[in-house]
């Protein structure tokens, strides 16, 4: 019996988009069931502060989960990317779903500049290249939705008490296939390898206590 819960968030689509493969994956590991804990898969509206306030509302609805993990899509990058680093800005280059565009506001008013991912995200490539899937740390999760979420849910991981030893982090995805149909050019990673890709994450984030200690930085 799985005593202990994940939350897995995805987005809805965005930019006039119909599909937005992180809430493909999320849902595809709806109650998947890993190392004692169990997937609660959750979208997100691509809305600045409406994203967080259902993030809130299942954060609070029941006990505390071990692992959030958010995912989002990336639109051009070729890899799984775990990001490292969220900052306290929304900056948006064009209209969220409500259009809402915030230039320079911060995610939290009285929040430091940035937090850290608490995911072992050199341990995660490591064991996503091993696996077969393409994969690198990501040092910039951008200043959209995205990032705002994933500033949102450290700066509560680090500021609420009962969520003091929850881990989480955020992970950006390819687009699928038949985004790349639509798009000529645009890399992307079938929703199958992506599912799995999640399926060997989620492992790694819930078993290892120590991150790898190997080069995952970026010149620019
Ligand atoms: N990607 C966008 C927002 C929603 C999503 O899936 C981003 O990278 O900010």
């Amino acid at each position: 019996m799985a005593s202990t819960r994940i939350l897995l968030t995805g987005f809805e689509p965005f930019d006039r988009d119909t599909v937005n493969p992180s809430w493909e994956v999320a849902r595809a590991l709806d109650g998947w069931a890993c190392a004692g804990a169990k997937v609660q898969a959750l979208q997100l509206p691509c809305v600045f502060g409406d994203a967080l306030a259902a993030l809130d509302a299942a954060l609070g609805a029941r006990a505390a989960p071990t692992l959030v993990v958010a995912l989002g899509l990336a639109g051009g990058r070729t890899e799984v990317t775990p990001e490292r680093v969220a900052v306290n800005v929304d900056d948006a280059r064009i209209p969220d779903n409500a259009g809402r565009q915030p230039v320079d506001a911060a995610v939290e008013a009285r929040g430091p500049a940035a937090y850290f991912s608490t995911l072992p995200i050199k341990a995660i490539v490591h064991a996503l290249r091993q696996e077969g899937v393409p994969a690198s740390v990501s040092n910039s999760a951008g200043t959209f939705v995205c990032n705002h979420v994933f500033y949102g849910l450290m700066h509560r991981l680090a500021t609420r008490p009962e969520l003091a030893r929850t881990r989480g982090g955020f992970v950006h995805l390819p687009a699928l296939p038949e985004q790349a149909a639509r798009l000529p050019g645009t890399p992307s990673l079938a929703l199958a390898t992506q599912v799995d890709a999640l399926r060997v994450l989620l492992r790694v984030a819930l078993t290892t206590t120590a991150d790898l200690r190997e080069q995952g930085g970026s010149l620019h």
